[in-house]
């Protein structure tokens, strides 16, 4: 069986930010229903993957699964990769040091740290129906993009891997900001984990560089 993160805060940590209702109504039924639907379909298609497999690595082969269950196994484990990746985006810590760290990065992509942000707003304000936008990272050369995915989808599922994604389903934020989808992407960006990004980064590319480095001395 899958389970839920551990989260490291409480459902009021992001006040006035994110509402503790939606934190923990977000948390405890939304995220927990998509992994026990999860749950449910592995159970019945083969349990030993439990075992075997982590989430991410049924993410990267979703398209070997066959088609009759694909769909629903998108839903259900692209809503709990999706969801265990937005928990950890998120801090009330000082990002300071970590958003220098990035700018280098974003500023060769989107042109500085500020547009990066914009073009996030940007793409996830125009965005029809439910969804999310990521900034990706192409694993053959580290390159960054900003991305909208429908429903939960996820970009491992096309071979590309998540660095970072706001959700803008209505879920995410109606109970508070209502219509103004707005103002809650200008209020997320008060309370993300810059720090894990960044780290996060860093692993994708050196594990990239091993895998060049394996190849080439072969
Ligand atoms: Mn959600």
């Amino acid at each position: 069986m899958y389970t839920l993160p551990k989260l490291n805060f409480n459902f009021d940590a992001f006040e006035p930010y994110i509402a503790k209702d939606i934190m923990e109504i977000h948390y405890t039924k939304h995220h927990q229903t998509y992994l026990n639907n999860l749950n449910e379909i592995i159970k019945k298609y083969n349990k030993n993957i439990f075992e075997h497999f982590s989430e991410t690595t049924l993410a990267i082969y979703i398209n070997t699964f066959p088609e009759d269950i694909r769909q629903d196994l998108k839903n259900s484990l692209g809503g709990h990769i999706n969801h265990t990746f937005f928990w950890s985006s998120l801090s009330l810590e000082n990002q300071t040091e970590y958003k220098e760290k990035l700018t280098p990065l974003f500023t060769e992509y989107f042109g500085s740290f500020h547009n990066t942000i914009l073009k996030m707003q940007e793409e996830g304000k125009k965005f029809f129906g439910s969804g999310w936008v990521w900034i990706t990272v192409n694993p053959l050369n580290g390159s960054l993009e900003i991305r909208t995915y429908k429903n939960q989808d996820n970009p491992l599922f096309e071979n590309l891997y998540p660095l970072l994604g706001i959700d803008l389903w209505e879920h995410a934020y109606y109970l508070q900001y209502k219509n103004d989808k707005s103002s809650y992407l200008q209020n997320i960006f008060n309370i993300i984990n810059w720090k894990y990004i960044f780290e996060l980064y860093e692993s994708l590319v050196e594990t990239n560089n091993n895998n060049i480095h394996c190849c080439a001395s072969c």
